[in-house]
C-alpha cells in the first residue's frame, strides 16, 4: 500500500496541464512509497476548469484558492498559476502547514522570493520549485560529467535562451494566455521567463554567480490588450536580455536572451569550457550531450555527440529501451519523481524555494544593472 500524497493545483493552464500530466505517470514509471491522489484542481473560470480536471482526472475542483489551501484533505498545494499570484498562495498554504511546489519563476522579484523562502522554511514544509530543464537527461548528465571532475578548471560559461513567438506587433498582451507580456502579472520579461531557467541551470552546473552587468531591451513599444477590443497597453517586460558576469569560481559568464530571435522556437542552450574537456547542450536537439575531452588521443580530438538514451544515463531506465527518446513532458514526470523520492528519503529534492530565491537574485541584479548601466554584486540571501 503506497503512501497518498493528495495534491491540489492551482492553475490549468500550459503548466497546470504539465503538472497534471507528472503526477499521472510518476508510478507508472518510477518505483516509489508515494503515489500522487488528484485531489482537486483549481482556477476562476469554473466550465474550463471542470473541463481540466475531467481530462486529467481532477477529484473535485474549487474556484477559490484560499478554500483549497484550507481544506484538511490536501496536503500539498503545487501552484502553477501566474508570477503574480505565487507570493500570496505560497504563504497562505506554508501558514496551513502544507507542502509548497511552485512553478518557475518562484516570484516577481528577490524580495518576494526571500519572504516565501522564509515562510517554507519557517514552517518546515518541503517545498519545491519546478525548474524542469534540471531533468533533461542530457543536462543532468552534463550535472555528471561536472561532479567527476572531467571539465577540470572552468574558464567560460555561456548560456543562450531564443525563442521568436513575440516580435509581431499585432500579438496581444494579457489575460489568461498572454499574461506573460504583462508586467504586472509576469513581473518581468525574458528574464523572469528564460534566462531564469539558463541561471538555474547554470548555478547547478557551475556555483554561484557573484557580479553582473547587463542590458535589456523593449522592440514593441505598445501591445493591444487581451480581451479588451481597442485598448492598448505599453509595454514594459524586457523583450530581450543579455548579461555577462562573473561566477564565484572565478570562470566567466555570458548568457543571451530573447522572444525576436527568427526561427529559433525554444532554443536553450549552454556550454562550459574548463581546463581538461567541454560540455554542450541545446534544447532543440534535447537528446545529445556534446562532450570534448582533451585526454582524448590526439588523433581522435573531437566533439562527441552522446546519445543520451542508454540505461546508464539518467532517469532513462525508467523510460523504454536505449535509443528510444523521451520528450518536454518527461522532464516534469523525472522532476517530481526526484521529488517524492526526496520526501521518502528525508533528504528534500533540488531546487528548493532556496535555490530558486538564489536564482531570483541574480535576475535581479542584472535587472538593476540594466537600468543603472553599472556592475552589480549578486545579493545574499
Ligand atoms: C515561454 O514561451 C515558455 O513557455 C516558458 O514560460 C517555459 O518556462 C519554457 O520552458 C518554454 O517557454
Amino acid at each position: 500500500m503506497k503512501r497518498q500524497l493528495r495534491v491540489g493545483l492551482v492553475g490549468y493552464g500550459f503548466m497546470g496541464r504539465a503538472h497534471s500530466n507528472a503526477y499521472r505517470q510518476v508510478n507508472r514509471f518510477f518505483d516509489l512509497e508515494t503515489e500522487p491522489v488528484l485531489k482537486a484542481a483549481c482556477a476562476r473560470d469554473e466550465a474550463k476548469l471542470r473541463a481540466f480536471a475531467d481530462r486529467f482526472g481532477w477529484e473535485t475542483i474549487e474556484t477559490d484558492w484560499r478554500r483549497l489551501v484550507e481544506r484538511q484533505d490536501i496536503d500539498a498545494i503545487d501552484i502553477g498559476s501566474p508570477n503574480n499570484t505565487h507570493r500570496e498562495i505560497a504563504l497562505a498554504a506554508a501558514a496551513a502547514g502544507k507542502i509548497v511546489l511552485c512553478e518557475k519563476p518562484l516570484a516577481m522579484n528577490g524580495d518576494e522570493a526571500r519572504e516565501m523562502t522564509a515562510a517554507v522554511e519557517g514552517a518546515g514544509v518541503p517545498n519545491f520549485v519546478w525548474f524542469n530543464y534540471r531533468r533533461v537527461s542530457a543536462i543532468s548528465l552534463a550535472k555528471q560529467v561536472v561532479d567527476e571532475g572531467r571539465i577540470g578548471r572552468p574558464f567560460h560559461y555561456r548560456a543562450q535562451y531564443l525563442q521568436d513567438w513575440t516580435i509581431s506587433p499585432e500579438l496581444e498582451l494579457g489575460g489568461p494566455t498572454l499574461w506573460r507580456l504583462d508586467a504586472e502579472v509576469a513581473g518581468a520579461g525574458v528574464s523572469g521567463d528564460l534566462v531564469a531557467h539558463s541561471v538555474d541551470t547554470a548555478l547547478w552546473l557551475n556555483g554561484p554567480l557573484a557580479s553582473v552587468t547587463g542590458m535589456t531591451e523593449i522592440f514593441v513599444k505598445e501591445r493591444p490588450v487581451q480581451g479588451e477590443p481597442g485598448r492598448r497597453k505599453v509595454v514594459t517586460i524586457d523583450d530581450a536580455c543579455q548579461f555577462m558576469g562573473r561566477f564565484a569560481n572565478g570562470s566567466l559568464a555570458l548568457f543571451e536572451s530573447t522572444r525576436y530571435a527568427r526561427g529559433r522556437k525554444n532554443y536553450n542552450t549552454l556550454e562550459l569550457n574548463g581546463e581538461w574537456a567541454s560540455v554542450y547542450f541545446d534544447l532543440e536537439d534535447p537528446h545529445r550531450l556534446q562532450f570534448y575531452d582533451h585526454g582524448d588521443a590526439d588523433h581522435l580530438h573531437g566533439w562527441r555527440s552522446i546519445h543520451v538514451t542508454g540505461f546508464e544515463h539518467p532517469y532513462m531506465k525508467q523510460w523504454w529501451v536505449p535509443g528510444c527518446t523521451i520528450g518536454y513532458e518527461h522532464t516534469f514526470t523525472n522532476a517530481l519523481a526526484d521529488f517524492l523520492k526526496g520526501m521518502e528519503t528525508g533528504e528534500l529534492a533540488h531546487p528548493t524555494f532556496r535555490d530558486a530565491l538564489r536564482t531570483q537574485l541574480v535576475l535581479d541584479a542584472v535587472l538593476e544593472s540594466a537600468r543603472t548601466g553599472r556592475w552589480v554584486d549578486v545579493a545574499q540571501e
